[in-house]
C-alpha cells in the first residue's frame, strides 16, 4: 500500500531505517554476514538460520541442526537479536516482518504467554487449556497495577479508567474466526468488570446470563464444540461512583436453521440436549420428554454429546442461572415446554392423500403432544400445517399443502417458535438488569461477534455475516488510521499524509440504493417470481462495473472483501432472506392458550403492521414483515452509532491451531489471521506515528506540579515544555501541536510514574499530619 511510500517520504530521524520498505530492506542486511535471517522455505514455512557468505543474488545459510542451505537473497528477512524474543509488544521489535511477528507470538504461546500488544490492539491467542493466569490473584494484581504484561485484565482495567477520567463511554471489541476464542476472552473482561465494579450484587445477575445465552445460543460445530450461533453486545452500565449498576444485551442474527437441520457431526443447541437429559421425572411427564436420539431434529446429525461436557449438570446450571435472573419457575417451565414443542414438531409427519401430492397431518403422538403443550386445538394445527388460506379477488379459499410445502411450513413454525423463545428471554434478562430511570453514569460495552468467515462454500449467513465485518473492519480502520492521520493534520503537526486501505468501496457495493447487493437482494426477494437465480443474473447486470464485485458461473457471485474475495451461492438466499411464516401459523400461535406462543403471535403481528407500509410484497396471506438483511442492517447501523460515541479498545483473538488442541502452532494459519484482522499494519503504523497525546492545558495540569523550578510564563505551553525539558524527553520522541503534544509510544510512562509517586507521597504526608493535628 500507499502507506509504505508515506513513511519512506518521512524523515529518517522519525523512523528507524528498517521499517522503509514493506518488511526492511533485505539486501543490505543479508549482505552483513553472521546475521540471523529467517528464510522462506518451497513449503511456506519460515527457517531460523545464520549467514555464512552472500555472492551476488545467493546466500548460504546455516540451519540450527547444522544443514547448510543455499537460498536466494529475495527468500530471506532479517531477524530480530536473541534479546527481543517473545517481547510483550510487537511494536518493541526492531525488524517487523512477517515472520518475525510470527515467531513472537509462537514464541509466547508455547511459554504460556497467551497475549501479546500490538500497539493498541490486544492479541490473545487460543491455548486450548486451561493457563495459569486468571482469578482473584491475578485481577488484585492488575487493579494495583502490579502486573503489567499484556492482559484481557489490563485493556480492561484501561477501559474502566478511561471511562472515569474522561466521562466517555467505552466498548470493547473482540473478533477473531470461529472457534479463536472470543466468548471466553468476553467472559474474561466480564469478570474483571464484575470484581471491580460489584458491590451491589447486580453484577453476578449480569455473569449468570452466559450459560443461559450460551444454553440457548451456542451449539457444537465442527470448528467449535462451543460455538456463539450470534452475535452480542453487552452494555455494562456503571453509576456515577464506579459500581456497576445494570446492563442490557443485544443480540443479533441467530441461526435458526439450526433448529430443524445441522451438519453430521454437529449438534443442534445445548439447551436441547441438557433438557433431555437433565429433566426431573416429573417434568419429563409433564413435557412427554424423551431421550435426545428419538427426536427426528437432533437424531439427523448421529451427535447427541460434546466431549467433556455432561448436559444433565448444564441443565441444573442454567436452571439456577434463570432464577438468578428472575426467570420465575413458573415462566422456565413454560420455557421448556416451548422446547418439547419444537422437538416434538420435528417429529410430526403427514400422508400423502391424493394424487396431486397433498397431505395430511398425521394425528399420532407427534402432533397430539405438540398441541397440548403450545395450548391449541388439534384441528387448528393439523390446518396450520397441511393448508394455507388464500385471498383470491375477493374470496378467500382454502388451498391444500404439498408434502414439501407442508414439511417447509412445520419447519418454519419451529424455527420461529425457537427464536422468538431466544429473543423473550434476552428481554427477560434485560429487565432483570435494567439500570434504573435516572441514569448518570457511563457505559462500557463488549462486543462479541461471529468473525470474517470463507468457507468452500458460502451462503447467505455468511454473506451477512461478513458484511458485519466490513462495517466492524471500517470502524476499526477509520478508529486506529483515519482519526490519527487527521488530528496530525488538524494541529499542524509535521506528518506526511498516510493513506490506508480503506474498505468504503465493499461497503458501498452491500449498501447503495438502489443498486447495491442489498437493495436488489430486497427487491428480487419481494417478486413472487423471483429465483435465486433471477437474483444472481440481476447482480451480475447492475453490478459488473463495481471493482470488488465478481459474477461468477451460474448462481455465484464473489466479493472482494477486506480480508479476502469471497464467493457466495445464491442457492436459498431468497427464502432465507424472506423469512416467511405463514399468516395461518401465526394465526395459529395466536390461538393458543399458553402464554409464550399468544406473546410471540403478538409481536409477529405487531412488526408485519409497522413494516407493512414500507414494503410493497404482494402476497396478501403472508406476514409482511421486514427482510432479514434489512433488518440486521438497521441493527448494525445502530450498533455502529452506539460505538461510534465510544472510546474503543480491540482484541483479535488468534486459533493457533484447526484441532482445538494445545500446543500446536500452525504458521499459516496464524499468518493468514493476522492478515485478515489487520494487526500487522497496525504495528506499523503506531509504531511510526506519535500514539499518545495530550492538550497543553491537560498537561500541564497534570505534571506542571512536578515541576523543580517554577516557569516565568504560566501559560500551559510554556508549563508544557518546561515540563519536556525537565524530563529530558528526547526532540525526537514528541511533537508540538497547536492544542496538543504528541508522544512516540513509551514516552509518557515515566512521567506517569513519577506523578502516582509523588502524589501518594503527598497522600501520605497529608494524612500523617492529619494524624497529628487529631
Ligand atoms: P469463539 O467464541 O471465538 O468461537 P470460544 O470463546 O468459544 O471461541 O473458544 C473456543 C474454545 O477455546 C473454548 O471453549 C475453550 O475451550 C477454548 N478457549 C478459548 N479461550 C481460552 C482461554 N483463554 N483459556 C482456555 N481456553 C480457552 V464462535 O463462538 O465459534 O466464533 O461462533
Ligand atoms: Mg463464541
Amino acid at each position: 500500500g500507499s502507506v509504505d511510500s508515506a513513511a519512506a517520504a518521512r524523515s529518517p530521524a522519525a523512523l528507524p531505517s528498517q521499517v522503509e520498505s514493506r518488511w526492511g530492506d533485505t539486501s543490505s542486511y543479508c549482505a552483513k554476514k553472521k546475521l540471523q535471517a529467517w528464510c522462506h522455505l518451497p513449503n511456506g514455512d519460515w527457517v531460523l538460520g545464520k549467514i555464512l557468505s552472500t555472492a551476488g543474488a545467493e546466500a548460504v545459510l546455516s540451519l540450527p541442526e547444522g544443514e547448510v542451505l543455499n537460498v536466494k537473497i529475495e527468500n530471506l528477512l532479517p531477524a530480530n537479536p536473541e534479546i527481543l524474543d517473545g517481547v510483550d509488544d510487537l511494536m518493541q521489535l526492531s525488524y517487523l516482518n512477517e515472520p518475525s511477528v510470527l515467531y513472537n507470538l509462537q514464541y509466547r504461546y508455547y511459554q504460556n504467554m497467551i497475549y501479546i500488544k500490538a500497539g493498541p490492539v490486544l492479541i490473545a491467542i487460543n491455548p486450548f487449556k486451561k493457563v495459569h493466569l486468571y482469578g482473584n490473584d491475578f485481577i488484585e494484581a492488575y487493579r494495583r497495577k502490579a502486573m503489567d504484561s499484556p492482559h484481557v485484565y489490563a485493556i480492561t482495567d484501561t477501559a474502566i479508567r478511561e471511562m472515569i477520567r474522561d466521562e466517555v463511554n467505552q466498548s470493547i471489541i473482540i473478533s477473531g474466526e470461529s472457534g479463536a476464542g472470543k466468548t471466553e476472552t468476553a467472559k474474561i473482561a466480564m469478570q474483571y468488570l464484575a470484581a471491580l465494579g460489584g458491590g451491589s450484587g447486580i453484577e453476578y445477575e449480569i455473569l449468570q446470563t452466559n450459560p443461559i445465552l450460551e444454553a440457548f445460543g451456542n451449539a457444537k460445530t465442527s470448528r467449535n464444540d462451543n460455538s456463539s450461533r450470534f452475535g452480542k453486545l453487552i452494555e455494562i452500565h456503571f453509576s456515577s461512583t464506579g459500581k456497576i449498576c445494570g446492563a442490557m444485551i443485544q443480540t443479533f442474527l441467530l441461526e435458526k436453521s439450526r433448529v430443524v437441520q445441522c451438519a453430521v457431526g454437529e449438534r443442534s443447541y445445548h439447551i436441547f440436549y441438557q433438557l433431555c437429559a437433565g429433566a426431573t421425572l416429573p417434568l419429563r411427564e409433564k413435557l412427554n420428554l424423551r431421550n435426545a436420539d428419538e427426536y427426528k431434529y437432533l437424531k439427523q446429525s448421529t451427535c447427541y454429546s460434546v466431549t467433556g461436557v455432561n448436559d444433565s449438570t448444564m441443565f441444573h446450571t442454567v436452571m439456577e442461572a434463570m432464577d438468578v435472573v428472575h426467570i420465575s419457575k413458573e415462566d422456565q417451565e413454560n420455557v421448556f415446554a416451548m422446547l418439547s414443542a419444537v422437538l416434538w414438531l420435528g417429529n410430526i409427519s403427514f400422508t400423502v392423500i391424493d394424487n396431486e401430492n397433498h397431505v395430511e397431518v398425521v394425528a399420532d403422538e407427534g402432533a397430539h403432544t405438540v398441541a397440548k403443550l403450545i395450548g391449541c386445538d388439534i384441528q387448528d394445527l393439523k390446518l396450520a400445517l397441511s393448508t394455507r388460506k388464500m385471498r383470491v379477488g375477493h374470496d378467500n379459499i382454502v388451498q391444500k399443502l404439498t408434502l414439501s410445502q407442508a414439511i417447509d411450513t412445520r419447519d418454519a413454525l419451529a424455527k420461529s417458535l425457537y427464536a422468538s423463545l431466544f429473543e423473550w428471554l434476552v428481554e427477560q434478562i434485560n429487565k432483570s438488569l435494567a439500570v434504573g430511570k435516572r441514569r448518570t453514569g457511563r457505559s462500557i460495552s463488549i462486543l462479541d461477534i461471529y468473525g470474517f468467515e470463507s468457507f468452500d462454500k458460502n451462503s447467505f449467513e455468511q454473506f451477512c455475516i461478513n458484511y458485519a465485518n466490513e462495517r466492524l473492519q471500517q470502524h476499526f480502520n477509520r478508529h486506529l488510521f483515519k482519526l490519527e492521520q487527521e488530528e496530525y493534520i488538524k494541529d499542524g503537526i509535521d506528518w506526511a499524509k498516510v493513506d490506508f486501505e480503506d474498505n468504503q468501496d465493499c461497503l458501498n457495493l452491500f449498501e447503495k440504493k438502489p443498486l447495491g447487493l442489498l437493495s436488489l437482494l430486497d427487491e428480487e426477494s419481494t417478486f413472487p417470481n423471483g429465483t435465486d437465480l433471477t437474483f444472481a443474473n440481476k447482480l451480475k447486470q447492475h453490478l459488473y462495473s463495481n471493482s470488488c464485485f465478481r459474477g461468477e458461473r451460474g448462481k455465484a457471485f464473489s466479493v472482494q472483501h477486506y480480508a479476502g474475495e469471497v464467493v457466495y451461492d445464491t442457492s436459498g438466499f431468497l427464502e432465507k432472506n424472506r423469512d416467511l411464516l405463514h399468516m395461518d401459523s401465526i394465526q395459529l400461535l395466536a390461538s393458543c392458550k399458553c402464554p409464550l406462543p399468544q406473546i410471540f403471535a403478538s409481536k409477529m403481528l405487531a412488526q408485519s403492521d409497522t413494516s407493512a407500509s414500507n414494503s410493497h410484497r404482494t402476497s396478501g396471506a403472508d406476514s409482511q414483515k421486514l427482510s432479514v438483511a434489512m433488518k440486521f442492517k438497521g441493527q448494525l447501523f445502530q450498533l455502529m452509532q452506539r460505538l461510534e460515541s465510544t472510546t474503543p479498545h480491540f482484541i483479535r483473538c488468534i486459533k493457533p491451531n484447526n484441532s482445538q488442541l494445545p500446543g500446536i502452532y500452525e504458521q499459516e494459519l496464524v499468518l493468514q489471521q493476522l492478515r485478515c484482522c489487520g494487526v500487522l499494519e497496525v504495528v506499523r503504523i503506531s509504531r511510526s506515528g506519535y500514539p499518545t497525546r495530550m492538550s497543553h492545558q491537560k498537561f500541564a495540569r497534570r505534571y506542571g506540579f512536578l515541576l523543580l523550578e517554577s516557569v516565568a510564563s504560566q501559560d500551559p505551553l510554556s508549563v508544557s515544555v518546561a515540563i519536556l525539558k525537565q524530563f529530558n524527553i528526547l526532540p525526537e520522541m514528541y511533537q508540538v501541536g497547536y492544542t496538543k503534544l504528541f508522544f512516540r509510544t513509551g514516552q509518557i510512562g515515566t512521567l506517569e510514574d513519577t506523578r502516582n509517586r509523588t502524589l501518594h507521597g503527598i497522600l501520605r504526608v497529608q494524612s500523617c499530619f492529619r494524624g497529628y493535628r487529631a
